[in-house]
């Protein structure tokens, strides 16, 4: 019997998904995992995602462990599917306190305690108020209603939600995630780190401003550290740094590229950035410590929408930004969304051209739609945006599922722009015109007699039958290879330069 058991829920679609669904451990998890372990809690926990048969690897995994508390990590798009399993692992363990934490429920936490059934829903990051509740539940330490980013019911049924905690400053403090805990072996990227965490802007469909609060990071000395642990420990020598934009702090990115550099190992990785921060000293710098990919999120091709978004960038910036980038020899990897509430068909048309010309100078692009995620201010401010919500299911709420209308622009109008996109990418890619898969997201989507295609746009909806498919063996073995290194050394040449 173990005191907590953590799961983490498969994606709803892999059909969609199943690429990314199993690209990482959740970190989230491991994090609170290792705290937990460090309080003196024996853990368990399980990744559904790289699970073939969720269902009942979720309840031998709940029979074995026998948890005194199950807590579940609650993304938008997978709050109806973990609902239900929350009803089947409730079958198998009754008398186990129920968690749920997450983005999703730290705003939907109403629902998630008289809906879905929770115990207790963790608000926000959840690395201490974890530790004190499962000292006030297993060993009887304190009250629940005197920890602050909580919220749960009381016998007569009262909602109490604590005061808002304070998000951790020292970053450092904490212990590296607890990733022995899954099965590295089975994640195409096993080696993710968040290496800071909140983002200073607020682009209104991002959660990272609310979410996360302030911009906090972790030295670079702590970083290198965790790196240097997963070499030793799991071979992994891939990885992506998965904070909102990881060049945000120039100076600390610069340094942990350079604290890579010199050591010597074998390592490539790469991280997100802004079009805005791209020079070519930093990019030169990070480079010339093995970084190989930067993404970046441009949005839209349209300055009015750009604007109105509080994205703050230009679209000079986007071209400079790829020329800088494939000079050094690293692979640009641009995002961009349709459907903002002031895009039209002519900006959303401006947008896709953007995107193609991107590809032809050599650079990976990735088309989404904008979603309105609870906590966003796209989501908090829909009637002053114009925006129509024409579905309330959650598992609609995923990137590449329209959710709303405007004035401007029809649901469907979306769906088949996206559509007609990513079947053009298809197309050049098996046309031979394109060679870069990490351009393609959409070719991974499915099997086809003639190769890969997206999946066709559905407005199917079956919500009465908990919709996990089960995946085939797809799951790659053991991926911790480098992949498309492409730095040219000796063009890299390092220069004096003042700090930035
Ligand atoms: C890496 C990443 C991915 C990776 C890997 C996911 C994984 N296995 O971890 C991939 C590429 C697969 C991915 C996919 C998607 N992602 Co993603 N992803 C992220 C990213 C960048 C980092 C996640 C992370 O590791 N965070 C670090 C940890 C420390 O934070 P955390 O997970 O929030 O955990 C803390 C708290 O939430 C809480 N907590 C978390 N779980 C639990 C559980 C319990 C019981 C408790 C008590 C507390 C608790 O405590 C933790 C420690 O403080 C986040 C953005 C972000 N900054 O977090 C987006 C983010 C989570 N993704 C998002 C989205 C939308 C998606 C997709 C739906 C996109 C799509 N393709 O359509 C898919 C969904 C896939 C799925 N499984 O269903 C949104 C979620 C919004 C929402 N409301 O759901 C985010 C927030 C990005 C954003 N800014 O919009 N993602
Ligand atoms: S989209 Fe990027 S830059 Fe904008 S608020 Fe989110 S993390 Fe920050």
């Amino acid at each position: 019997m173990v005191d907590l058991a953590f799961i983490s829920p498969p994606t709803p679609s892999p059909a969609e998904h199943s690429e990314y669904s199993v690209m990482a451990p959740p970190l989230g998890i491991g994090y609170l995992a290792a705290m937990l372990r460090n309080a003196g809690h024996t853990v368990e926990a399980i990744d559904l995602a790289v699970s073939h048969n969720p269902v009942p690897d979720m309840i031998d995994f709940l029979r074995r462990t026998q948890p005194k508390i199950m807590g579940f990590y609650l993304l938008t798009q997978n709050y109806y599917l973990t609902q239900k399993l929350l009803k089947l692992a409730k079958v198998q363990c009754p008398d186990t306190i129920a968690w749920a934490g997450g983005p999703h429920v730290s705003y939907e936490y109403e629902h998630a305690l008289r809906g879905a059934g929770f115990d207790v829903v963790f608000i926000f990051e959840a690395e201490y108020s974890s530790v004190e509740v499962a000292n006030v539940q297993l060993r009887g330490e304190g009250k629940l209603k005197n920890i602050a980013g909580i919220a749960f019911l009381e016998e007569d049924g009262t909602l109490i939600k604590t005061p808002t905690r304070e998000r951790e400053r020292t970053l450092d403090a904490l212990p590296y995630p607890a990733r022995d805990l899954f099965s590295i072996n089975r994640y195409l990227r096993p080696g993710t780190i968040m290496s800071s965490r909140g983002c200073p802007l607020k682009c209104i469909f991002c959660v990272a401003s609310t979410f996360e609060d302030a911009y906090r990071y972790r030295s670079p000395e702590n970083v290198f550290g965790e790196i240097k642990h997963m070499y030793n420990t799991w071979g992994v020598n891939d990885f992506y740094f998965v904070d909102n934009v990881f060049t945000t702090h120039r100076g600390r990115a610069r340094k942990i590229a350079q604290m890579i550099r010199e050591s010597g190992l074998p390592v490539g990785w790469y991280c997100v950035s802004r079009v805005d921060y791209v020079t070519p000293q930093l990019m030169q710098d990070l480079a010339s410590g093995n970084c190989y990919r930067i993404e970046l999120g441009v949005e839209s091709a349209d300055l009015g929408v750009i604007d109105n978004m509080k994205k703050h960038i230009k679209i000079d910036q986007v071209r400079r930004a790829a020329d800088i980038i494939l000079n050094l020899g690293m692979q640009p990897m641009f995002t961009f969304q349709v459907g903002h509430p002031d895009d039209t068909p002519k900006s959303m048309e401006a947008t896709i051209k953007l995107m193609r010309e991107m590809r032809e100078q050599g650079a990976g692009t990735y088309l989404s739609i904008t979603t309105p995620y609870p906590g966003t201010p796209l989501y908090l401010g829909l009637e002053k945006y114009g925006v129509t919500l024409e579905t309330q299911d959650w598992e609609d709420y995923r990137w590449s599922n329209p959710t709303y209308s405007t004035k401007n622009f029809k649901r469907d109008y979306l769906r088949r722009a996206v559509f007609e996109e990513a079947q053009a990418l298809t197309e050049a890619i098996m046309a031979g015109k394109l060679k870069d898969p990490p351009s393609a997201p959409w070719l991974r989507f499915g099997k086809h007699p003639n190769g890969y295609v997206p999946p066709r746009p559905s407005n199917k909806r079956d919500p009465g039958t908990l919709r996990i498919e089960e995946r085939q063996s797809e799951t790659p073995s053991r991926t911790v290879r480098l992949p498309v290194l492409q730095i040219k050394r000796d063009s890299l040449r390092r220069k004096e330069r003042s700090p930035c």
